[in-house]
């Protein structure tokens, strides 16, 4: 962000992960891995399980509560602690969903139009698509902006929905004439912001995918990770020195990404220990190192879902730290876009 457009805002992160389904490992090295390291630096972390963004397309309710209180599992067995960061469901802080009709109010069609995500989950069919799953981008930006955040992790394909938020802020703040909305930051880094299906290296991964094969999820057993990374599509190259000599080579250069995202180094280093080498000697190397990280993860979220009443504990803890900062937000809000609130608290 510009230093002019959020010089008057203290710095404040805010990220969300739909409960559309298990958490992938593109979810946990994409955002959840990011989340830990921005809280452990000291940052004001807002986290939050957008499970009003997860309904614009249909879910099984008993599915998608199982899903809220395994992605909250998710997030605390990765390292997010409920304590210094603040961890809630969406739905339970309704100041989302009102400034989101604020803002579907100033965000214009023709930018809505432009939404690359809303053209490949509506697919085809995009009139029987659901009127949410098209203004999804508008509740987007009410999530970051309720809490007047600064800077968004996330992967590269929500990249277009941070820019528009910012757009939104940017209206708003000129139709109103105040600086009210910061214009935040996407915050993109790191070699996985974008792990590709293990099925087609052009292609994200992603939780939703029909095809369980795609992915690897936090809850997979090591023999499913064996096994999934040993049938991930490859070719018959051997590994080259240096990453550019991996283009159009989409699956390797997935797999030599994701090994460099697990390990913390980078994908150059990875190059040097393994070129020259086949994906028979790559692969199993690989899962032992995905197998050493997830499988840590995968327990403790075994063990904290055991007890989901103090899950929802928690999430019913985080909406109320949420509410505390975004109410007054949506209230200032609502005084500057002129909206009578005599209603006694
Ligand atoms: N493959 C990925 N690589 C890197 N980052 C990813 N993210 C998702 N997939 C990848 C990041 O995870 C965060 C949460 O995403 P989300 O669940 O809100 O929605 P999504 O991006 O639409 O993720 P999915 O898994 O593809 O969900 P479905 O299948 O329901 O659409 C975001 O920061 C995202 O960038």
């Amino acid at each position: 962000m510009t230093a002019a457009a959020t010089a008057r805002f203290s710095p404040r992160v805010f990220s969300g992960i739909q409960p559309s389904g298990g958490l992938t490992l593109g979810n946990y090295l994409g955002a959840l891995k990011r989340f830990v390291e921005t809280q452990n630096a000291g940052i004001e972390s807002v986290y939050c399980i957008v499970d009003m963004h997860a309904i614009t397309v249909w879910q099984d309710p008993a599915k998608l509560r199982h899903a809220t209180r395994e992605l909250a599992a998710g997030f605390i067995a990765a390292g997010i602690d409920p304590e210094r960061s603040i961890l809630f469901n969406q739905s339970q802080v309704s100041a989302h969903v009102e400034l989101g009709w604020i803002f579907t109010c100033v965000a214009r069609l023709g930018w809505m139009n432009r939404m690359t995500q809303f053209k490949d989950k509506a697919g085809k069919n995009a009139e029987a698509a659901s009127l949410g799953l098209y203004a999804y981008p508008a509740l987007m930006a009410a999530d970051i902006l309720a809490y007047h955040a600064t800077h968004v992790p996330v992967g590269e394909d929500q990249k277009q929905h941070v820019e528009l938020t910012r757009d939104i802020a940017a209206k708003f703040n000129h139709d109103y004439g105040v600086e009210f909305f910061p214009i935040a930051e996407p915050v993109i880094e790191g070699a996985a912001t974008r792990v590709m299906s293990l099925r087609d290296g052009t292609k994200k991964m992603s939780k939703s995918d029909p095809s369980d094969q795609s992915r690897i999820n936090l809850t997979d057993s090591a023999d499913d990770i064996a096994q999934k990374i040993r049938r991930a599509k490859t070719d018959a190259e051997p590994l080259p020195e240096i990453p550019q000599a991996l283009e159009g080579r989409p699956e390797a250069r997935n797999l030599v990404n994701i090994y460099a995202a697990l390990a913390g180094v980078s994908p150059e280093q990875v190059l040097a220990d393994f070129a020259g080498q086949g994906f028979a000697a790559f692969k199993p190397r690989l899962a032992e190192l995905a197998v050493s990280v997830l499988a840590p993860i995968s327990a403790e979220m075994g063990r904290l879902m055991a007890d989901p009443a103090e899950i929802d504990r928690i999430l019913g803890r985080g909406a109320e730290r949420a509410e505390a900062i975004a109410r007054p937000i949506l209230e200032r809000t609502y005084e500057i876009v002129g909206m009578v609130r005599s209603r006694r608290a």
